[in-house]
């Protein structure tokens, strides 16, 4: 264990690292196959601590928020059905359960392409997304959202306030674990939310992530796995109370959090925060417990990639995502054991994994190679993808690697 102390960027209490990942690249920075430049590619110690006050997960020290998001995002959620399907529903709910007037606006921090205030164009509800990165904010603005690119902060919610006034819903799904400075977001929630407004969060939840040995779930833009006890000390320092948790199985296990001025904390939240102390999300042991898990799920995956390439076997992968770029540099898996990672998301077609420089095609091809085994990257999207690949006429092998090696033969 390395010897270095910090403090916690909620509550300020020391931490000490639990977990050293060594170099890492940033997620969603890949590189361009012609004029690569390989040697200057920017890493970061990538090392993990938690609060033993207050549970908050995160890692110590992160890059400078511009080198992660700017105007070549690679990240477009609308790219997966399941999750417009997903946030479809978040929707509906919220026009129905949450908007009874007119005058109300919704604000999304983190607004991406538009996945979700989509909805909110098609019903003509009032909304603003912000998003830190330019090229997605135009996305969507294709689609008819109206969204401004920006960190959020207390200025920016200052600039706001004197266009729209008040915001009566203010949603962050996805984000709020990317933002290092998690209490200049507070501030900007404190003077923009109106006094019976509501915020609703939704991110990875820490118990699945410690449940499934999961850790490509860090990374630099996830510099916080969030879990009930953390969010509810960060929100409480302004007055705001966690007041309800729902539990999704998107994203491999994804909390969603309801938090208003009005203390009136339900069952949900109890029964949570209950579960939260009994697996000791705070206690340094339980992340010790969780990294031999991660190394074991890694050295699982390395061992079948060596195994089939010594049988000859073909290998690729599908889903050049984020959360990989963890596994694969961990790991050391690159081009030596996986051939290239079909993905369908223009931005990142043509491009090289970070770190490891696997390539990046077209998976509009990827039916046509019949690659003995593919691993599924994406696996929370596994039923989505497999579907549409056997829909295709794809031969394969689908392998699983969370939380152990599962085959699926779709031949
Ligand atoms: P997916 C993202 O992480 C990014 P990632 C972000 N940092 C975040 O917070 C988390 O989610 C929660 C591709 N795909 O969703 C598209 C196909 O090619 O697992 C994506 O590149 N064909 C904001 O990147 C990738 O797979 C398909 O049919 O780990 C999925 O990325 C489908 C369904 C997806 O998230
Ligand atoms: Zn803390």
């Amino acid at each position: 264990m390395v010897d270095n102390s910090s403090k916690c960027r909620v509550c300020n209490n020391n931490i000490s690292v639990t977990i050293d990942f060594g170099l890492m690249p940033i997620a969603n920075n890949l590189l361009e196959r012609k004029n690569k430049k390989v040697e200057d590619e920017y890493k970061f110690h990538m090392q993990t601590a938690v609060c033993n006050k207050c549970g908050c997960f995160q890692v110590v020290s992160v890059p400078d928020k511009n080198l992660m998001f700017n105007d070549s995002y690679t990240y477009f959620a609308s790219q997966s059905k399941s999750m417009t399907q997903h946030f479809n529903e978040l929707g509906d709910n919220i026009i129905t359960n949450f908007i009874s007037d007119k005058t109300d606006y919704i604000l999304d921090i983190g607004s991406n392409d538009g996945i979700f205030l989509k909805n909110f164009v098609n019903k003509k509800i009032d909304h603003l997304g912000v998003d830190a990165s330019e090229n997605v904010v135009n996305v969507s603005k294709s689609k008819g959202v109206d969204a401004i690119c920006g960190f959020f902060n207390k200025d920016l919610c200052k600039s706001i306030i004197k266009k729209k006034g008040k915001a009566k819903i203010i949603i962050s799904t996805n984000t709020m674990h990317h933002i290092e400075k998690c209490h200049e977001v507070l501030e900007g929630m404190d003077i923009l939310l109106k006094d019976d407004g509501i915020i609703i969060l939704e991110d990875p939840y820490l118990p699945d992530m410690l449940e499934l040995g999961s850790f490509e779930q860090i990374y630099a833009e996830h510099n916080f796995i969030w879990c009930c006890k953390s969010y509810k000390t960060l929100f409480e320092k302004y007055s705001f109370y966690l007041n309800k948790v729902e539990h999704y199985s998107i994203h491999g296990g994804s909390m969603r959090y309801f938090f208003s001025r009005e203390n009136i904390q339900e069952q949900s939240a109890k029964k949570y925060l209950e579960l939260e102390e009994k697996i000791q999300v705070s206690n340094d042991t339980t992340y010790q417990k969780f990294r031999d898990k991660s190394i074991n799920l890694c050295n699982n995956l390395k061992s079948f990639l060596i195994e089939k390439k010594n049988e000859g076997k073909s290998v690729c992968g599908y889903g050049a995502t984020a959360k990989s770029t963890t596994l694969l540099n961990f790991g050391e898996i690159n081009t030596s054991l996986i051939d290239c990672i079909y993905d369908s998301t223009p931005a990142k077609i043509g491009k090289l994994t970070p770190g490891t420089h696997i390539p990046i095609n077209d998976a509009s091809s990827f039916h046509l190679k019949n690659f003995d085994y593919t691993i599924i990257f994406a696996w929370n999207l596994k039923d989505e993808i497999i579907n549409k690949e056997k829909h295709n006429g794809a031969k394969t092998i689908w392998v699983e690697y969370v939380p152990e090696i599962k085959l699926t033969n779709a031949n």
